[in-house]
């Protein structure tokens, strides 16, 4: 019953989320696809997975995020909002201006909840993989959560990041639409990941094709 709930309430924020893109998408422009693509299974990692302190972004202690494919960056803003560490209205003022704290893709000069700055696709999850690697050498139980195109699949530091992190460090993965599975599924089998698959779309309470490996 408690799970019932809790995926309502997901349900609920994911909903206020879309709805928040879409009136942003109204008044500029955004990367609406492949922001409303990944918007239940980002409502799920910072509303329910990832561990962090709003009052205190660089908490050593924390999970880190890496949005791999950066131009998600809109339903980050809004995901991190929801969770109390910006007013959503300062976005919608904000948002892809000059000097404002909401580019249109993620960038940590400016926000102090992104670790790393991305856009250029293929880059982000490398950077994850290293993250979790010097978390895990230093002793530390942090995850590293990272989001990944489908598309942005089709990069080879991609792959090579997937290997390596296979028996190096310790980091979940999803990628944003089920269509990256049938042609990348076997070698993520292969390389150890613990893997799993939801459709993120339909339930906010998991994300989307989603590994982990811990
Ligand atoms: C290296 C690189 N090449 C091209 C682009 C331009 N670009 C931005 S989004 C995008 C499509 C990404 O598709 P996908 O990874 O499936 O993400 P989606 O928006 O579908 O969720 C491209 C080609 C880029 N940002 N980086
Ligand atoms: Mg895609």
């Amino acid at each position: 019953m408690a799970e019932k709930a809790l995926v309502h309430r997901m349900e609920q924020a994911a909903l206020t989320t879309k709805i928040r893109l879409l009136d942003l998408a109204h008044q500029t422009l955004i990367h609406i696809g492949g922001d409303l693509s990944v918007c239940d299974m980002m409502t799920a990692i910072w509303q329910y997975a990832m561990h962090y302190d709003v009052k205190d972004p660089h908490w050593e202690g924390r999970d880190r995020f890496v949005l791999s494919k950066g131009h998600a960056a809109a339903v980050t803003s809004f995901s991190q909002a929801a969770s109390g560490c910006y007013d959503v209205g300062d976005i919608y003022k904000e948002y892809a201006t000059n000097f404002g704290r909401f580019g249109m893709h993620s960038c940590n000069l400016a926000n102090p909840y992104v670790d790393v700055s991305t856009g250029s696709l293929g880059h982000g999850f490398p950077v994850a993989s290293g993250m979790a690697t010097a978390l895990k050498r230093k002793g530390s139980s942090s995850r590293v959560y990272t989001v990944v195109g489908d598309g942005e699949c089709g990069e080879g530091s991609i792959w090579e990041a997937a290997m390596y992190a296979s028996i190096s460090s310790a980091i979940w993965s999803s990628s944003s639409t089920a269509t990256a599975c049938p042609s990348t599924a076997r070698p993520r089998n292969t390389w150890h990941w613990n893997r799993s698959q939801t459709n993120g779309a339909r339930s906010a309470g998991t994300p989307s094709p989603s590994m982990a490996m811990t």
